[in-house]
């Protein structure tokens, strides 16, 4: 029985906002986890609109100012659903009032930073996690499985991509409230930071440590007008970047995002070819793992199999990670129901002290790749990922 209230502060009522909120309103009714969430009080610049976000999803108080959120005693969580700007003074300070603290991807505008909000929630002794949602589709969880059992053998080959199309439009703006992605001083960095560190974050989960990058960005649209100045200013951001890399492991590793792929909206795929066989996903088909048996075992032996081949598992059997929290074998579930998971997860760690993985420390880990990738590609050179 959730009998333990934790009160949520959430800053921020964009897209994750949403995704956030759902996840705090739903998850105790298909999790059986100790704490139950309160939507105590929503926290945006705009009093209007964070008012009418509150009203909808059923925040009780409304603050403006984030420091006023952090201040109150009747929060218990903080959740940063902002611009990656804000990300480091906001979980400071929140850590350090002994907050729980939660936080969308990346971590952080770069490692420095990065390294400072792990340091204060180690300091701290607070909870925390990073919302790398996508751990938590079934099929990307069944992948992990599938790898933790063997069934690959010798890694030889990662290959992700994540491709999305939505800023080809030279018109657009940069800066503000539903663009900051495109404005370097917002974000930190175009697809590596937004994208790529998805594809990281589920490469490292899956493969083990990235230990060394080489990589190219490109700026297709140089200058954007800022929705701050109305002025045109050049752009910060990389639109595209690829990047090759060595694991741990001794596999090779490629990367490719855009949002330059017409036609592709959030298109995240990932392979992973070993020995013994290899598994595919593709997010906008996610109900589907695709799996190849290469050694099919008879009599104890490995042995070739004329029946070998790939197999399409869909993942919505009860047996299949998360699928018994949800609806009977065959019936599918969606984007929203990855941040739900992921929310159990969290409220289950903290429960049995088994931390959820990945928290700040995690993430710092995927940060570093990224700001590596960039280094990488702005040096032409190899580059060594540090190990934290
Ligand atoms: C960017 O368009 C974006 O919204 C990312 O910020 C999210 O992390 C990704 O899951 C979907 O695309």
């Amino acid at each position: 029985m959730a009998t333990k209230e934790i009160r949520v502060g959430l800053i921020g009522y964009g897209f994750m906002g949403k995704a956030h909120s759902n996840a705090y309103r739903k998850v105790n009714q298909f999790f059986d986890v100790d704490y139950r969430p309160v939507l105590k009080c929503l926290c945006a610049r705009t009093p209007e609109k964070a008012g009418a976000f509150a009203q909808r999803w059923g925040y009780e108080f409304v603050e403006t100012d984030w420091r006023k959120l952090i201040a109150r005693d009747d929060i218990d969580l903080v959740d940063i659903a902002v611009p990656n700007n804000l990300h480091k003074d906001i979980a400071v300070a929140a850590a350090a009032r002994g907050k729980w603290v939660v936080c969308e991807k990346p971590l952080a505008m770069n490692a420095e930073q990065g390294r400072l909000m792990v340091e204060a929630v180690q300091k701290a002794g607070v909870p925390n996690m990073v919302w790398f949602n996508y751990r938590r589709v079934p099929a990307i969880a069944l992948a992990r499985q599938i790898i933790d059992e063997g069934r690959i053998g010798r890694a030889f080959h990662y290959r992700a991509t994540y491709l999305q199309d939505w800023t080809i439009n030279a018109n657009l703006q940069q800066g503000g409230q539903t663009l900051w992605r495109l404005d370097a001083a917002a974000a930190g960095s175009g697809v590596t930071g937004d994208l790529l560190a998805h594809s990281i974050d589920t490469a490292m989960w899956l493969n083990g440590p990235i230990t060394e990058v080489a990589a190219a960005t490109e700026t297709f649209v140089k200058e954007r007008t800022h929705a701050e100045s109305g002025k045109m200013q050049p752009v910060g951001i990389d639109d595209a970047c690829m990047f090759l890399a060595r694991f741990e492991n001794g596999s090779m590793g490629t990367f490719e995002s855009t949002r330059y792929a017409r036609g592709r909206k959030n298109s995240n795929t990932f392979e992973l070819n070993g020995s013994d066989g290899s598994v595919h996903f593709n997010l906008e088909d996610p109900q589907w793992l695709d799996f190849f048996e290469y050694a099919q075992k008879q009599s104890g032996m490995k042995v070739e199999d004329h029946l070998a081949g790939w197999r399409r598992i869909h993942v919505t059997n009860t047996e299949h990670p998360y699928m018994d929290h949800w609806w009977v074998p065959g019936c599918t579930i969606g984007y929203e129901h990855t941040f739900i998971n992921a929310l159990a997860d969290f409220l289950k760690g903290v429960q049995t002290g088994q931390a959820a993985q990945p928290d700040f420390q995690s993430a710092l880990r995927t940060q570093y790749v990224c700001d590596t990738v960039l280094k990488a590609a702005r040096n032409h050179t190899w580059e060594q990922v540090p190990q934290v």
